[in-house]
This record gives C-alpha cells, structure tokens and sequence, in this order.
C-alpha cells in the first residue's frame, strides 16, 4: 500500500483540502466533465445521469467533499470520506458497509487524461458517487461492503472482486431505450464509454452471477466481455442470497478468460446503442486505450 502519509487515520481516511486546490487541477477537471457530459448524453444510465444533476457535480471545478457528502447524506444516507489512494480490502469494505464511500482527492495530469492504474477523484466521485443517490444501488454498495468483509474471512475475496468489477466498475444495463451504462471504470473514460456500447469486439452477455465470479479480468485495458443487467433491483435480489455455498460451489468449477464465452452463455440480444453515429471505422480496428482516445 503506498501513499499512506503520516496524517492518515486508523481508518485511513484524511482531509480532502478543497481549498488547495490549484487552477490546473481545476482545469483538468473541467476539461474532463465536459468530454464525459458530451459522451456520456445516450449512454448513460438514467438513475447515473439524475443523481449527477441532483448532486450538482459539473464543471466548473473540482467538487467539495463536504457539499456533496450533505446532499447524498440527506438523500441516501451515504457520506464521501477522502482516502490516500487504494486502501486495503478491509478498510474498503468496512467503509462501505457503514455507507462511507472512499475517495481519492488527487487528479490526473493533463497528459493522463485517460488511463490511469488507480483511482483519482474524477473516477471516484464523477465515476461512482451520482449512482449513490439512488436508493437501490446505494443498498447494494453497502451490501457489497458487507459481503465483502465475509468473503474475506471465507477466502473467496477475489470471486467477489470480480462481481464488483463487472457490476459497480464495469456493468452496462438495459433499458427500453436500448443498452446503457452504470458502471463507474466506463463513466469515467473517454474512450471506453464507447467502446463499450458501439465496438464489435466485446461479448455483452446476460448477468448472471455464477457466470461472473468465475471470470478474470483485465485491469490494463479495455474488457473483452461486458455484463448486462436489467435493473438495480434485479442486481440486489441476485446478490441478496448467502453467498458461502455459491463460492463453494463455484470454486470447484474452472474459471473463465476475459474474452473466453462457451455455448452455455446468454448473449444479450436486446439494441446495443442507440446512438446511429456509432460506426466501427471511426475507431478504427482494435485500438488500445490511448489511440482510441486520440481520435475523439
Ligand atoms: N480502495 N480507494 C479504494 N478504491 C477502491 O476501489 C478499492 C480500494 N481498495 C480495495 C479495492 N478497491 C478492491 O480490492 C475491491 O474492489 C475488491
Ligand atoms: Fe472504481
């Protein structure tokens, strides 16, 4: 664990310094919001692009942990606490478990504007907050905070790692206007946000829980396969279920590759993006992240 200064809590939680802030850090923010704004209109889940405007999160800079935490508070009953970097598994899980959402307070530099290895503030609170302010994933937020400090003990952690990747980090849903996103890994990249709903490439496969923590995945680059659920409401009730024989189960069959899909599996049928400028050639053939970036 690195960049746990002398400050730090027991918690690990610190102060955010709002007012520290320099006009470039501001700016990088910015710049972006209004990329995602521009991206994410069509693409974006309706409950995601509510609790944004509810949450005032926009662009005129970075936004205060103390007035986003007031609103969410009144609303959902969570609360944003500022965090080094990555916290341990633990420390993660209990926040959550007491609706206390982790967040990094450094932004990437300009020349970073897309990928970055960990969490900065514009993934944690553009990403994963305005999803908060809905009641039903802000249940499962703190369900999986629970869920997670039990894992732990069963030593299942990492099948419960990849439902939070493929749920919370990377989850895409379907609505009756065609397929959106939730997750908060695509809310926050430029290019993934695209990619994700428009490119040929990656399998977009129903939900299903067993499916999901048996596959890996890739944190350096975009996913091969994407899970898509119907409703909040379905991803709490599938998850409500005392996991310890299902991680017993699970753990006796073989895991999956990332782009790894066998006969058994329900590929989602349903209108992939709604959005007619979507054209594979405008991206060109398999770009990775940066070159996908550069030309939007
Ligand atoms: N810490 N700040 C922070 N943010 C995360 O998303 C995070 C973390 N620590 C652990 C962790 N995630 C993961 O190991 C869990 O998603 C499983
Ligand atoms: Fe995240």
């Amino acid at each position: 664990m690195s960049g746990i200064g002398p400050e730090a809590a027991p918690d690990y939680t610190i102060e955010q310094k709002w007012a520290a802030y320099t006009e470039e850090e501001h700016a990088v923010w910015r710049l972006l919001f209004e990329r995602q704004e521009r991206l994410l209109a069509g693409r974006a889940c309706r409950e995601y692009l509510d609790g944004l405007g509810a949450l005032g999160v926009a662009a005129n800079g970075i936004p205060d942990f103390r007035r986003l935490s007031e609103i969410l508070d009144r609303t959902t009953r969570w609360r944003i606490v500022a965090v080094p970097g990555l916290v341990p598994d633990a420390v993660f899980f209990d926040l959550l478990a007491r609706r206390r959402f982790p967040s990094t307070c450094f932004i990437r530099r300009r020349d970073q504007l897309d990928y970055l290895q960990e969490p900065d503030i514009f993934h944690d609170i553009f990403g994963h907050v305005p999803l908060l302010m809905d009641p039903v994933f802000a249940d499962y937020m703190q369900a999986y905070g629970q869920g997670g400090l039990k894992a732990r003990g069963l030593g299942h952690l990492e099948r419960l790692a990849r439902l939070y990747w493929y749920t919370v980090e990377f989850g895409l849903i379907s609505t009756s206007d065609g397929l959106r996103i939730y997750g908060s890994g695509i809310l926050s990249s430029g290019s993934e946000s695209v990619y994700c709903l428009g490119d040929p490439h990656p399998h977009r496969l129903v939900f299903d829980l067993r499916r999901v923590m048996r596959t890996c995945y890739r944190i350096d680059r975009f996913q091969d396969t994407y899970f898509v659920i119907d409703s909040f409401d379905q991803l709490f009730e599938a998850t409500r279920p005392d996991f310890a024989p299902i991680y017993r189960e699970v753990a006796a069959l073989p895991d999956f590759e990332p782009d790894q899909v066998v006969e058994n599996d329900q590929r989602f049928s349903g209108k992939a993006c709604s959005r007619k400028k979507w054209a594979a050639a405008e991206l060109g053939p398999s770009l990775g992240r940066k070159r996908l970036e550069d030309v939007r």
